[in-house]
């Protein structure tokens, strides 16, 4: 592509994502041929960079980015579980008329040397936001490949001081009916609740989103702050956080709670167990201009790819009974 062609935004599709995209492409032409100017590149263009993201060796093997091709930005954004307003995948975008995410409160608690009750910015302030580049697995059989803006949690939980005693990190999410109107259906046991061990919250993978796609966090992702364990099912990503627990026992999980033998605590992705109810074989990759319903199949792997950097934490441990 040359880097008219990356300028050029197709009218076809002038979404934000259309722009952000163009925008990677630019940056990455720019990349490749440090040299040239906007001015000097009509004749000798350099032959064209694959139209994916630039990452470095040093993300790629972090995990950190994958050149995956990008889940489109109205897709990320109108395709959602979120069931505090309503378990159909459209309903979540009703959250943009009801949820108000500032001002905005995390208590921090538990096991740990210094608990508080923090506005947003606080909780944040001081760490370095980064973009990461993450594949979601949904334990319905669909994923996505999503830019999301945020801090690394161990980050944030680190300002707290754990003690020896916190073994687990609880997560729960805002439950306010009046802000909520799913919650008046007792599909799940309200609020919603998740939890990870301590290695696996501390873990450089483990992610707080405030933003994706370059911009804040639509009210449906889990504005103002959502979880991302990108080699945990989708429903590990509790979303809209509103207190954080160091706790000594395995804390119990909203799914657990509703299905214990559906869902369990580690639910880490996994193509050799499935779900009682069907296949964790293969998933429908939604990326793209693939449509969301005849979006391809594509094999599901242990830890959703994320395997080279996470399996150690779960050396000896039989992943069939630890589900
Ligand atoms: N509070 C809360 N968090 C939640 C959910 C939910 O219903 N409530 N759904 C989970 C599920 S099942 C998935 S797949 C992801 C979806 O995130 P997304 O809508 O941003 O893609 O959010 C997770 N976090
Ligand atoms: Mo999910």
């Amino acid at each position: 592509m040359s880097l008219r062609d990356a300028l050029r935004i197709p009218l076809r599709e002038v979404t934000d994502e259309a722009v952000y995209a163009d925008r990677r492409r630019l940056l990455a032409a720019l990349a490749a041929s440090p040299a040239l100017t906007l001015a000097g590149c009509t004749e000798a263009a350099p032959p064209p960079p694959p139209a994916k993201t630039v990452i470095t060796p040093e993300q790629a093997k972090a995990g950190f980015r994958t050149d995956e091709e990008l889940t489109r930005y109205e897709d990320v954004t109108s395709y959602n579980n979120f069931y505090e307003f309503g378990s159909g995948k459209a309903d979540p975008s009703r959250a943009r008329k009801t949820l108000r995410t500032s001002p905005w409160h995390v208590l921090v608690g538990g096991e740990c040397a210094k608990p508080g009750r923090l506005s947003l910015d606080d909780l944040l302030k001081g760490i370095k936001p980064e973009e990461r580049i993450y594949r979601l697995r949904c334990v319905e059989g669909w994923s996505m490949v999503i830019p999301w803006l945020g801090v690394p949690l161990s980050s944030v939980l680190k300002r707290f001081e754990p003690t020896s005693k916190a073994k687990y990190v609880a997560f729960v999410s805002l439950g306010d009916p009046a802000q909520m109107p799913g919650i008046r259906v007792p599909i799940l046991d309200w609020p919603y609740r998740e939890g990870l061990r301590i290695d696996e919250a501390m873990h450089p993978l483990a992610f707080l989103a405030t933003g994706l796609y370059g911009k804040p966090l639509p009210q449906q992702n889990g504005a103002p702050l959502r979880l991302l364990v990108p080699w945990k099912y989708g429903f590990k990503g509790i979303k809209s956080i509103v207190r954080i627990e160091f706790v000594e026992k395995m804390p119990e999980t909203a799914w657990h709670a509703s299905q214990p033998e559906e869902y369990g605590f580690f639910s880490n992705v996994n193509p050799d167990v499935d779900h009682p109810r069907w296949s964790q074989a293969s998933e429908r990759r939604i990326s793209g201009t693939a449509s969301k319903l005849f979006a391809d199949r594509i094999p599901t792997r242990p830890f959703n790819g994320y395997g080279p950097q996470v399996a150690s934490l779960y050396a000896g441990m039989d992943l069939r009974k630890w589900f």
